[in-house]
């Protein structure tokens, strides 16, 4: 993805309407057919069986790793414990490399593992992890890189597992934004040693909460069903401090619903996502994605950027769009190293994160799901239109 510049000074633009309309959120969860997911708590009732590894979990394991075009998937509660789960493994421990533009979550399963984050900076174009920086960061403490492909764009795996080969380290890619991505050769998930996914409501494919690690061979796949599940192997025999991960039946029985209407959703969201590049593209300062980097995207989110050439701040923007009761979300503000648990640490310096540091202050995600319509995305840019043109009356 790049962010593109708007080429078109704007026609005056009508200000939007003055009397609150209903609110538009940046997401809202797509949802199958209730008549559907009756069925399948049917299915539940009449077999008692509620989780730890049932038939809706079996099935869905099996038919996800085959929509996604991976070897395999271990299904976990929720992507923050897949991840927690993936570093330990690997037995990653030491220092790892990551970047500071992401959701909290992507550091704290360092931290819960012990593990020293250490920051580098992003590519303007991606937002991702900036392979040419990787090298400088690493010591001999350091174990792994952690990628995150943000907004679902995916990172440059080539170059980052070159690095790793070099420097003999493992990598895992935070696939949180991920799901359903592909770049030449097939899906971004098959990367490095291990991928997570989230399926968190907020996410383009949601099992209310969920989510998987993706990994190469039956043997891992093994592995990581134990550390799932407490260390259990069998009855009497536990191999490793593992914890609780695991997915229940009503969310896997979700799940194969929602992969049923995938593709629909996908569509629908890419329909809304360019009627969007249209609609805003003639705002001079405002920078929109361009996910070139994807062979197939998912059109997760909407990420623009409001330059110091738009009119108005991203903080002024943001405040004049919840005025309109619309909620874009400042995804990542503030940035993972500024928080007070990271913020001590030497790579998380502002000035050695100059392109996060910027990247954060201008961003903003707008509303997109697969139930917005075509007027609400002409409501926002209308809204987006107005503030600016407001801003330049003032
Ligand atoms: N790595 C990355 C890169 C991630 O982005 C995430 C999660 C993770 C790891 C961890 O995966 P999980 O452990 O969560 O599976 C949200 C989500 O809570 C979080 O899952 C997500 N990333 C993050 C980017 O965003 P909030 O604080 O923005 O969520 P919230 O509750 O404010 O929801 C945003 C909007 O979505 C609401 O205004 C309305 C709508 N919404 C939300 C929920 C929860 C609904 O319509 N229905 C709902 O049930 O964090």
């Amino acid at each position: 993805m790049k962010f593109q510049t708007a080429l078109r000074e704007p026609a005056h633009t009508p200000p939007a309407q003055l009397d609150v309309e209903e609110p538009i959120f940046v997401t809202k969860p797509h949802l199958p057919p209730l008549e559907d997911f009756i069925d399948t708590l049917r299915q539940i009732w009449a077999s008692k069986v509620l989780t730890n590894g049932g038939p809706l979990h079996a099935a869905f394991e099996e038919a996800l790793a085959r929509y996604l075009g991976v070897e395999h998937a271990v299904l976990f509660a929720n992507g923050t414990l897949a991840l927690v789960t993936a570093l330990q493994a690997l037995r990653i421990g030491g220092e790892v490399i990551t970047t500071p533009y992401s959701f909290v979550a992507t550091a704290h399963a360092l931290l819960w593992n012990d593990i020293k984050p250490v920051f580098v900076d992003v590519e303007p174009d991606t937002c991702n992890i900036d392979p040419e920086l990787i090298e400088s960061a690493i010591t001999p403490a350091t174990t792994a890189i952690l990628g995150v492909h943000c907004y679902g764009n995916p990172c440059k795996a080539a170059r980052i597992q070159q690095i790793a080969d070099n420097y003999n380290l493992r990598v895992i890619y935070d696939g949180a934004h991920a799901f359903g991505v592909t770049d030449v050769g097939g899906s971004v998930l098959r990367h490095g040693d291990l991928t997570i996914l989230s399926f968190h409501a907020t996410k383009v494919f949601n099992t209310f909460e969920g989510g998987a690690i993706i990994c190469p061979d039956a043997r891992t796949k093994r592995l990581i069903g134990h550390l799932k599940n407490f260390g259990f192997v069998d009855e009497v025999t536990v191999v490793a401090t593992g914890i609780n991960g695991k997915m229940s039946e009503i969310n896997a029985g979700l799940g194969l619903l929602q992969l049923r209407d995938f593709d629909s959703v996908l569509q629908r969201r890419k329909a809304l996502y360019e009627q969007y590049l249209e609609a805003l593209a003639a705002l001079p300062g405002l920078l929109l994605p361009t996910p070139e980097h994807a062979t197939k995207y998912n059109y997760s989110y909407f990420p623009v950027r409001v330059t110091p050439a738009f009119a108005i701040s991203r903080d002024d923007l943001y405040a004049r769009l919840r005025r309109q009761n619309i909620f874009g979300r400042r995804y990542f503000f503030p940035l993972i190293s500024e928080f007070p648990m990271y913020r001590g640490l030497p790579s998380a310096a502002a000035d050695r994160l100059p392109v996060a540091t910027q990247i954060s202050r201008e961003v903003i995600c707008l509303p997109l799901y697969p139930d917005m319509t075509p007027g609400d995305v002409r409501r926002v840019a209308r809204a987006i239109a107005s503030a600016r043109d407001e801003a330049n009356q003032q």
